[in-house]
C-alpha cells in the first residue's frame, strides 16, 4: 500500500493543481465576459482497486501504468451548452502549462452505450522535491445533460457490470436520446439564456 501511495502522490498533486487552474478559467471568464463556458469542475485520482481492475482488463503491466493508463488523474469540466466544449478545448490547447497529446471526440462519435463527452489527454509536469515529474491526465469535457446521463449510467453499470437487462438498456438509450435533444433545445435558446444570466449577475452584484 505504501508503494501505491508513493506512485499516486504526483497524481494527487496534479489533480489538486488542475482543479484550481481550471476553476480559475471560470472566474476569469466571469470577470471579463460575465458568462463562463465552465459551469463547474470536479477531479479525482482513480481508486487503487479501479486501477488494478482496469490494468488487468486492458493487459497493462504495473510498470507501464504511467504511460498506459491515461485517467489515473481525472478532471471533469461541465458546461451548459455543446458549443462551450470547443471553446474550453481551444483554451486548454493554448495553455503553456500542459500539453494535449490526444483527443477523443465522443460528442461527434457517440459511444454505443450512448456516452457523449470530449476527452483531452494532457501531459502535465508536477514539481516534486526530486524535480519535475510529467504525468498523463484525462480532462473530460461535457454538458450538464451529458454529465447527468453518464453519472446515472456509471452507477447502473456498476450494479449490472455492464450486462444490462434489455428493459434497462432500452431506457438508457431513450435517456441518452433525451439528453441529446435537451442539449439541442438549450443551444437554440442559448442567447436568450445568457442574456438572462448576465442580467441576473449584474443585479446580484448591485445588491
Ligand atoms: P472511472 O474512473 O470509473 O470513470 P479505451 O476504451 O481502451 O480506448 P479508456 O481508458 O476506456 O480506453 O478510455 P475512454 O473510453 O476514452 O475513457 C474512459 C473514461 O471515460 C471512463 O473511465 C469513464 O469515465 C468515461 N466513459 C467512457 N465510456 C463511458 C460510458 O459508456 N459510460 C460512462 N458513464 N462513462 C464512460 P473509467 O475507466 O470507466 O473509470
Amino acid at each position: 500500500m505504501e508503494q501505491w501511495e508513493k506512485f499516486l502522490a504526483p497524481y494527487k498533486q496534479a489533480v489538486e493543481e488542475l482543479k484550481i487552474k481550471l476553476k480559475g478559467m471560470r472566474q476569469d471568464y466571469q470577470l471579463t465576459r460575465q458568462s463562463s463556458p465552465v459551469e463547474f469542475v470536479t477531479a479525482r485520482v482513480k481508486p487503487v482497486q479501479s486501477i488494478i481492475e482496469k490494468a488487468s482488463a486492458r493487459n497493462i503491466p504495473y510498470d507501464r501504468l504511467q504511460e498506459g493508463m491515461y485517467d489515473i488523474a481525472g478532471v471533469r469540466i461541465m458546461c451548459q451548452f455543446v458549443d462551450d466544449i470547443e471553446l474550453i478545448c481551444t483554451q486548454i490547447r493554448n495553455r503553456s502549462d500542459m500539453k494535449v497529446v490526444e483527443e477523443r471526440d465522443y460528442v461527434a462519435n457517440t459511444k454505443e452505450s450512448g456516452y457523449r463527452s470530449y476527452h483531452l489527454i494532457v501531459e502535465y509536469p508536477v514539481e516534486r522535491i526530486g524535480g519535475a515529474v510529467t504525468i498523463l491526465a484525462e480532462i473530460q469535457i461535457r454538458t450538464l445533460a451529458m454529465n447527468f446521463w453518464a453519472t446515472i449510467e456509471h452507477t447502473l453499470n456498476y450494479k449490472y457490470s455492464g450486462e444490462y437487462p434489455p428493459e434497462i438498456k432500452k431506457r438508457l438509450q431513450n435517456a441518452a436520446e433525451a439528453a441529446y435533444l435537451l442539449d439541442q433545445e438549450m443551444s437554440e435558446i442559448r442567447e436568450e439564456i445568457q442574456d438572462a444570466q448576465k442580467y441576473y449577475t449584474k443585479k446580484r452584484n448591485i445588491r
